[in-house]
C-alpha cells in the first residue's frame, strides 16, 4: 500500500460534513474537517425543499479550511442522500431542489403507475416502492422540460465544483429510470413517462475522474484540487466499507434510514422481492445492495426535535438513551414504517396516535418513549433480516451495523436481541470511509487488483467492530 490523503464531502439528509481521508501502509484514518446541519426547509412555494445553497456554501469552505489544514490532498468525492435532484439550465442550477418528504410524490405515484403499473416498474428498475423515487417527483417537475440537465445532489455538487455534468452511476439507480439489468438509462421508460431523456447525464462509474475544481469554487478553495467519482449514493459508500465478516452477513446502514439487506452479484426482481419490497441498489464495481429501508434514528431525531421545541432548550441524547436502557424491554411497539411517520412533525404525538389505535400503551416518560422507538425499529431491522436471508436463500449469521446508529448500544443490543444474531457494530463514519476507499482505490493505493474485499480488510483492521450478542 502506498498511500496519501483525500477530501470526503458527505451529506447527510441530518448533517453534512467534510472530512480528510489519510490513506496508507496499515493507516486508515478519518479527520473531521467542518461539519454542518441539513433538513427540510419550507419553501415560498410552501413546499419542502433543501437549501442547497447553504450546503454548497458549507462544502466550499469545508473544503476551503481542508485545503488550509493539508495541501497535498490528491482528490475530493462526494456522496450524498440518494433521489433528490436540481435542475440546471444555461449553467445555473435553478431553485431550491425540493425535499423527498414532499407530498407532491402523492401525485407522482398515481401518475406513473397509471402509465406503467408497478409489477412493470419493478421488472425494469427493480427499485422497492417508496414513493419519493426520482421518477415520481420527475413527473410533478414542471422546470423538466426547459432544463439542460436534471442532477442528483452529489453530481450537482461536482457540477458546481468542476463544470462537469454527469450521473454518477450507484446514485442513478435510486431514480428509477436506470434498467436493473444492463445498467444504462431506460430512455424508453423514461420517455412514456413524459421524462425528456435528454436531461439524464451521461452515467459515469465510481472511480472515474470529473475534473479539476474550476472558476468561482477554485478560487474560493483555493487549490486546483481533483474531483473524483466515488458511490455518490451514500449507502453505496458505506456499504463499502461495512467490513463484512461472513458471506452470508446482513448489514444495517443506519442513520436518518435503516438500510436492511446483503450484498449480491445479480438483482433479485422475484415476485416474492416484489411483494417484500425489497430494492435493488446499484453497487460500487457492479455489485447489487438488495435490501429494504426501514424508517431509522428519523423517529428518535424528530421526537427529540418537537421535545427539544417544547422545553426550548437542547436534550442531551446519550442521557436520554442511557435512561432509556433502564426502562423494561418488553415495551408496545408500532410498524416503524408506517407511511403516517415520514413527514416532519410532532412525531410523539404521531407515534402515540399509532399505539393507540392499535390498543397498545402511550410511554408516560420520554425515556419510555425513546425504549418505543428504538425497540421497534429494532423489531423492523430483525424482520427485514429475516426477510432477507429467506429471499436470497441464505442462512444469515451475523448482522453489522455501521452509520451513526452503530454508537447507539441500546439500538445494537435489541437488534440482536430481536434477530437471535450477533450484531457487529461499526464504523461509525462508514459512508465517509467508503468515499475516501474508492478514491484511494483510484489512485492505486491499495495496488492495481484491489477489489472490495480489499478495501473491506482495511476498514476491519483499523475499525475493529463491537460485538453485541443476542440474550435469550
Ligand atoms: C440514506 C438514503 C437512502 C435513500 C434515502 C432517500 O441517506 O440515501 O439510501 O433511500 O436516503
Amino acid at each position: 500500500v502506498t498511500g496519501g490523503v483525500v477530501a470526503a464531502v458527505d451529506l447527510g439528509a441530518t448533517s453534512g460534513r467534510v472530512m480528510l481521508g489519510f490513506v496508507g501502509d496499515g493507516e486508515l484514518r478519518l479527520e473531521p474537517v467542518a461539519r454542518f446541519p441539513n433538513g427540510p426547509v419550507e419553501g415560498p412555494d410552501g413546499a419542502l425543499h433543501w437549501d442547497f445553497s447553504a450546503l454548497y456554501r458549507h462544502v466550499v469552505e469545508g473544503l476551503r479550511d481542508a485545503v488550509a489544514r493539508e495541501r497535498g490532498i490528491a482528490s475530493v468525492g462526494i456522496d450524498s442522500w440518494a433521489v433528490d435532484y436540481g435542475l440546471v439550465s444555461g449553467g445555473e442550477v435553478q431553485g431550491e431542489p425540493f425535499h423527498y418528504r414532499d407530498d407532491r410524490t402523492v401525485r407522482g405515484v398515481e401518475q406513473v403507475h397509471a402509465a406503467v403499473p408497478f409489477d412493470e416498474l419493478y421488472r425494469r428498475n427493480g427499485l422497492q416502492f417508496l414513493p419519493f423515487n426520482t421518477l415520481y417527483q420527475f413527473v410533478t417537475e414542471r422546470g423538466l422540460a426547459d432544463a439542460d440537465a436534471a442532477l442528483l445532489v452529489p453530481d450537482l455538487v461536482a457540477f458546481l465544483l468542476t463544470g462537469a455534468v454527469v450521473a454518477e452511476r450507484t446514485n442513478a439507480s435510486t431514480t428509477g429510470l436506470v434498467d436493473v439489468t444492463s445498467g444504462l438509462w431506460d430512455v424508453e421508460l423514461a420517455e412514456s413517462l413524459g421524462i425528456p431523456a435528454s436531461v439524464l447525464a451521461p452515467l459515469v462509474e465510481p472511480g472515474a475522474h470529473l475534473g479539476t475544481l474550476s472558476g468561482a469554487a477554485r478560487e474560493r478553495i483555493g487549490a486546483a484540487l481533483d474531483v473524483v467519482a466515488v458511490g455518490s449514493h451514500d449507502t453505496a459508500s458505506a456499504v463499502v466499507a461495512v467490513p463484512l465478516s461472513s458471506p452470508d452477513a446482513a448489514y444495517i446502514s443506519c442513520g436518518t434510514w435503516g438500510l436492511v439487506g446483503v450484498e449480491l452479484d445479480e438483482p433479485v426482481v422475484s415476485d416474492a422481492a416484489r411483494e417484500a419490497n425489497f430494492t435493488n441498489e446499484g453497487g460500487v464495481d457492479g455489485r447489487v445492495r438488495f435490501l429494504h429501508n426501514v424508517t431509522g434514528l428519523w423517529l428518535l431525531s424528530e421526537a427529540v426535535r418537537t421535545w427539544e421545541a417544547e422545553d426550548g432548550a437542547a436534550i442531551d441524547l446519550p442521557a436520554l438513551l442511557a435512561d432509556a436502557a433502564s426502562v423494561d424491554a418488553d415495551v408496545a411497539l408500532f410498524d416503524a414504517n408506517d407511511p403516517r411517520l415520514s413527514a416532519p412533525g410532532d412525531m410523539p404525538a404521531r407515534i402515540a396516535a399509532v399505539l393507540e389505535e392499535s390498543g397498545a400503551p402511550v410511554p408516560a416518560t420520554r425515556a419510555a418513549f425513546a425504549r418505543t422507538i428504538v425497540e421497534s425499529i429494532a423489531q423492523a431491522f430483525a424482520g427485514a433480516v429475516a426477510t432477507a436471508g429467506r429471499l436470497t436463500d441464505r442462512d444469515i449469521d451475523v448482522i453489522h451495523i455501521v452509520g451513526g446508529g452503530s454508537l447507539n448500544r441500546l439500538l445494537c443490543q435489541a437488534t440482536a436481541d430481536r434477530s437471535g444474531l450477533p450484531v457487529l457494530a461499526g464504523p461509525v463514519e462508514a459512508t465517509a470511509l467508503g468515499n475516501v476507499l474508492v478514491q484511494a482505490r483510484a489512485h492505486g493505493w491499495y495496488g492495481p487488483d484491489a477489489t472490495l474485499e480489499t478495501l473491506r480488510a482495511a476498514v476491519a483492521d483499523a475499525f475493529p467492530p463491537a460485538r453485541f450478542t443476542p440474550r435469550s
